[in-house]
């Protein structure tokens, strides 16, 4: 068995966690987690709040608290929803740990000794107003790439391009609006470009086992060369820098958060009353070590992270970084700010049953955007449950259970002995990776369906290994679609009359794929696989799938685990179907929200982008013919030479132009709009026009000779 630890991206205790969180880095970590456990490995599975740098401090003035005022409300309240959302956390931490400040100066310290911090000056903008250094996202200016306006210090959103903040045009603090002036300040950089040959010997070792968008994203920086990073910030509100000439200086939040990682090892190892403990963790090679993040963290983790690992010394590095790509909300990117979210609070509240936590579990889980973006959709919320959770895994656990019920008071019936012996032989040359040997006296379907049992936990769990857990929950679900196929293709309740063995056969062989299921379904609707297990009353053998030790129960699932005359309790729904109109409510909801939220404002997402300007391709055209469209008052059919091709456009102008005015005219045209059929002509592009006073459209012309198809910018 090993020893796994895992680690979750470290949220920041700045707002409300929700589903496009959960879908980057907590649920796969929590479906590894239980997994492991089930493996029978050791597991430390830890995360915590991230309190400090500036989206804390931005936060806290945009909501008028103190920073300590909002990581204490932040903290607790994703503490509290991701244990209802059944995070199975060792410890969930936090970096205002008087804990983590001590260990994050040490390491500092100890960086600063073996020689791979350095002082430097520097020049900073300073706001004199608000007498205080303006950290990269507090200036705002103008991108000296792409001419974006609203460009934060360190990076363009629009474009990407990183920059010194002093490069920016027109700089204005984001505290005062004032443009800040240039002062002199020191900061201590960790010297990362020392460890471009370890880095690349360190990511080339783990290539066969990352992602493709990590190894891409981490390559494409070390072929640009790393540099060295300032690691100290001037700012208030963070772990203060440890040395007499730092005043006023804290550590920059992206060194200090990494460090969360091990201080709140520590503090999990002190709660236990072994505060040492945590060394057998971060320190012993033997430790596999999985940091699971989301999309924007990657080469903090499988850069930043092992480089300051390397320069102290003595700790584990990840053995891999499985990133998620983003979740889209109904089509569109989750935005606090435009209020295009659903917060696990406000889920939790809206659905208050306990089998909604493994529906919206099961959901996200089925549809993880592992290697590209995925989509949440309240459709397919309601999808999985009703007609994958209820009708297809809920269903077959009930008919099983309600059969033995009925005809055996809850009892597994009696079959051969020879049934079972030859099912556990070939149980263990599964997991020996062995041929099977079938023995004489098996039905064909019974064969069948016995082989699937054995052979998809097997399947199943190396899709676990590797993270893939979209197919791992798919082959989960066709498992059980396979279960329902034997149930009907055995029809036990017509045998149950005619061939009474047989019957008992089909349903000793039903019941052990629900004990099956109990085990196979635990990492990732976990409060239903517990339900499960009691009412199956599932041997202390098995033991609780979700909890520790007990060994290797993955690989008893598909086995015959409950031998004729046990007993199983009283069935029980495991799940129960979303009417429409509920998930109809939460759609509303969530678009009357937004709505009200996209009311014109200053933010930036009220603001159309240079990129969606551009994304129309408009371009200078020239008007070569032009003529009324029969049966039509408005439409005229008019071909567009662009210079390098020719465009039809059909435009609502015959009641302002006459067609032979209009030939040889220069107009912009956006060309790259969907065609469209208009009364059985296709349009390819749209002309500009401006509205006159009285309404009527006034065509958009060059004020000067350009040639046709000229780009306008
Ligand atoms: N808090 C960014 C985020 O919330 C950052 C992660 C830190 S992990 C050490 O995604
Ligand atoms: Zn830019």
């Amino acid at each position: 068995m090993a020893r796994i630890l895992i680690t979750a991206a470290l949220p920041y205790a700045n707002g409300y966690i929700h589903l496009g969180h959960c879908a980057g880095a907590y649920v796969p970590a929590d479906l590894y987690a239980r997994y492991a456990r089930l493996r029978g490995h050791e597991v430390l599975f830890l995360c915590g709040s991230d309190e400090h740098g500036a989206p804390i401090t931005i936060a806290a003035e945009q909501e008028g608290v103190s920073p300590r005022e909002l990581v204490e409300r932040y903290h607790q309240a994703n503490a509290d929803a991701f244990a209802r959302l059944g995070m199975s956390f060792d410890y969930y931490g936090r970096t205002t740990d008087p804990l983590h400040y001590e260990f994050a100066q040490r390491f500092f310290l100890a960086l600063l000794h073996k020689g791979y911090l350095e002082a430097r000056q520097e020049e900073q903008f300073y706001d004199p107003e608000a007498n205080i250094f303006l950290p990269d996202r507090y200036v705002e200016g103008i991108c000296p790439n792409c001419g974006y306006e609203a460009a934060r210090g360190d990076q363009c959103e629009r474009c990407g391009a990183y920059y010194n903040q002093l490069e920016l045009r027109q700089p204005r603090s984001r505290i005062t609006g004032k443009p800040p002036v240039v002062r002199r300040t020191q900061h201590w950089y960790f010297l990362l470009s020392r460890f471009q040959a370890l880095l690349e010997e360190y990511v080339a070792s783990r290539s066969s086992t990352w992602k493709e968008n990590v190894l891409q994203q981490t390559w494409s920086w070390l072929r640009q060369g790393l540099s060295d990073r300032p690691i100290t910030r001037d700012l208030e509100w963070g772990v203060p820098v440890p040395l007499p000439e730092a005043r006023g200086k804290v550590l920059y939040v992206w060194f200090e958060a990494l460090l969360g990682y091990i201080s709140i090892a520590q503090r999990w190892a002190f709660e236990r009353g072994e505060p040492e403990l945590w060394r057998l963790w971060w320190t012993d090679p033997q430790t596999r070590y999985i940091a699971f993040i989301g999309k924007d963290n990657i080469v903090f983790h499988t850069l930043m992270f092992p480089a300051m690992l390397m320069a102290h010394g003595g700790y584990v590095l990840p053995e891999n970084v499985p990133a998620n790509e983003f979740l889209n909300l109904e089509g569109q990117k989750f935005s606090k700010s435009r209020h295009w979210s659903i917060d696990v609070r406000d889920f939790l509240a809206d659905f208050p049953e306990e089998h909604a936590v493994d529906a919206l579990r099961y959901t996200l889980a089925a549809n993880l955007p592992e290697t590209r973006d995925a989509d949440f959709t309240w459709h397919d919320f309601a999808a999985r449950t009703n007609n994958e959770l209820v009708a297809a895994f809920g269903n077959f656990v009930h008919r099983t259970l309600q059969f033995l019920y009925r005809y055996w008071d809850g009892r597994i019936p009696e079959v051969p002995a020879e049934l079972s012996q030859q099912w556990h032989r070939l149980a263990e040359a599964v997991w020996q990776g062995e041929g099977l040997q079938w023995g004489e006296g098996w039905h064909t379907e019974e064969r069948a369906f016995v082989e699937a049992l054995l052979s998809y936990p097997v399947q199943i769990a190396s899709l676990y290994e590797r993270f893939r857990f979209r197919e791992a929950i798919a082959e989960t679900m066709a498992l059980v679609r396979l279960a329902n196929k034997f149930f009907n293709d055995m029809a036990p309740w017509r045998t149950v009359v005619e061939a009474p063995e047989l019957c008992a056969r089909t349903l000793f062989i039903c019941a052990q794929a629900v004990a099956a299921f109990a085990i196979l379904f635990a990492p990732v609707i976990p409060l239903a696989a517990r339900r499960l297990s009691s009412l199956l009353r599932l041997p202390a053998s098995v033991g609780d799938p979700g909890e520790a030790g007990a060994g290797d129960r993955w690989s008893r699932a598909g086995r015959p685990l409950l031998g004729s005359g046990h007993c199983v309790e009283e069935p029980r729904l495991l799940f129960a179907k979303f009417p429409e109109q509920r998930i109809e409510l939460q759609r509303q909801k969530l678009y009357a929200l937004a709505s009200s939220a996209a009311a014109p404002s200053q933010t930036e997402d009220a603001y159309a982008t240079v990129e969606d300007l551009q994304r129309l391709g408009l371009r200078v055209g020239r008007i070569v013919a032009a003529e009324a469209i029969v049966g039509t008052q408005k439409l005229l059919r008019l071909e567009i030479d662009l210079g390098s091709e020719q465009r039809q456009v059909v435009a609502g102008l015959a009641q302002h132009y006459r067609p032979e005015e209009l030939i040889g005219q220069k107009v912009i045209v956006a060309t790259r709009l969907k065609p469209v059929v208009i009364r059985g002509v296709e349009s390819q592009g749209m002309l500009l026009a401006a509205m006159a006073a009285d309404g009527s459209p006034v065509l958009v012309a060059p004020i000067a000779e350009v040639p046709a198809g000229a780009h306008v910018r």
